[in-house]
């Protein structure tokens, strides 16, 4: 039923695209301006900069950003084992293990069930700055997951949920130094609470189209204010299982390593990723009439409602953004901030953002984070440079 998209395939698409950047054509437009406003360049971001956008990956130009919906074929895109074709007219979605009653849905079938609409932003756990452009904001509709298991009806000792992709690969399972080849599938796995609760949606469609190939066609699996690797793609296989499920993107590649202090002595945790952590980038930057700035950026976090988001330039005072009132209804989606910088000098600035929830969470700086070793997760506050004229 799948075919994989040959390696040799993806290269040839990526040297062909390359290409196209070859002609020094930037590879971003700006949103619509109005004759007063000016974008004002970034040092720490170069125009020429070449974004990849190959068949495999897409990286969006925050600085384009324009409107609160990432457009379906703009949507970031990453994933391990290039695209898999599934025809969707015999694509089934199996749903096995600790059920009552294996399930092998169709298409049809789960478009028959009540559906549901969600707004949700998310990034790559490998998403950072300078660019910031594995993340975008999307209207999904699907079935919620809990209605397809209890249609299956969980069994009372099933604990881990898996999911598995159409896509897979060669693997090196790793044991006491040695290397085992093998193919496996992209799997993730949710633990039962989650799994059963309201949030997680078996998305057919994102703005109003049914997904694309990028982005998981025809179902995939959303968790709400999750980071992007459990929104697993081209979903094939639900499995119900009791143990732990163990699979290389679960248990290895999605990972934190960081040092805590706890009573004076670093303790080292592997943590697995999951909830985003709460972050803000400033996007844009525009000359305005009258000499005023105005500062434009986005948060993502996993939906724990926001107290602030602040913005200070070079040393100066932190000063309270605008959350953008079109974007702070949607629990899941990612939010737009705005900040009205008034006298700017000609010169070089550093111009920063900060965010904080309701829990009191406060984005960090580097210097608070520095005791993670890992890149994932990488939240922190971004000093972002530019020249005024
Ligand atoms: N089947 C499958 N699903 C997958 C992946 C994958 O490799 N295979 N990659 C994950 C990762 S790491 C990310 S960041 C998101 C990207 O989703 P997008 O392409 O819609 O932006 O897909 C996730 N789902
Ligand atoms: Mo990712």
């Amino acid at each position: 039923m799948t075919k994989q998209t040959t390696r040799r395939d993806m290269i040839k698409g990526s040297v062909a695209l390359a290409g196209l950047g070859v002609l020094g054509l930037p590879e971003w437009a700006f949103p619509a301006l109005t004759q007063d406003q000016t974008v004002v360049r970034f040092t720490d971001l170069p125009d020429n900069i070449v974004l990849e956008r190959t068949p495999d990956r897409r990286i969006i130009d925050i600085r384009g950003i324009d409107g609160v919906f990432t457009p379906s074929d703009q949507f970031f895109t990453t994933q391990h084992y290039g695209h898999p074709e599934i025809d969707t007219a015999t694509y089934r979605l199996q749903v096995s293990g600790l059920v009552d009653r294996p399930l092998s849905l169709s298409l049809a079938d789960l478009r028959a069930m009540p559906g549901r609409e969600l707004v949700f932003g998310f990034e790559c756990s490998g998403n950072r700055g300078p660019v910031n452009g594995l993340s975008s904001n999307g209207r999904w509709r699907g079935v919620p997951l809990r209605a397809v298991l209890e249609r299956a009806g969980v069994q009372a000792e099933a604990r881990e949920f898996v999911f598995f992709g159409a896509d897979h690969g060669e693997e090196e399972v790793e044991f006491r130094g040695r290397a085992y080849p093998v193919d496996q599938q992209y799997g993730r796995s949710l633990q039962r609470d989650q799994a059963l609760s309201d949030e997680p949606l078996l998305a057919y469609s994102l703005n109003d189209e049914p997904l694309s190939t990028h982005q998981g066609r025809p179902l995939r699996l959303l968790v709400p204010g999750w980071y992007g690797a459990p929104n697993v793609k081209w979903l094939s296989e639900i499995h119900v299982q009791e143990d732990q499920y163990l699979g290389k993107y679960q248990a290895r590649w999605y990972r934190t390593l960081k040092g805590e202090m706890v009573n004076g002595v670093m303790k080292w945790k592997e943590t697995a990723i999951t909830k985003m952590q709460l972050k803000s980038f400033i996007a844009r930057v525009t000359r305005e009439t009258g000499g005023r700035h105005n500062v434009f950026g986005v948060v993502l976090h996993d939906g724990t409602p926001l107290r602030s988001v602040e913005v200070k330039v070079d040393d100066g005072p932190w000063q309270p953004a605008t959350l953008d009132p079109a974007t702070t209804a949607e629990r899941y989606g990612w939010k737009f901030f705005n900040y009205t910088w008034n006298g700017a000098t000609p010169g070089e600035h550093t111009v920063t953002s900060r965010v904080t929830d309701v829990d009191g969470n406060v984005q960090a700086t580097a210097e608070e984070l520095e005791a993670k070793l890992t890149f994932l997760e990488h939240s922190l506050q971004l000093p972002r440079t530019l020249v005024i004229e």
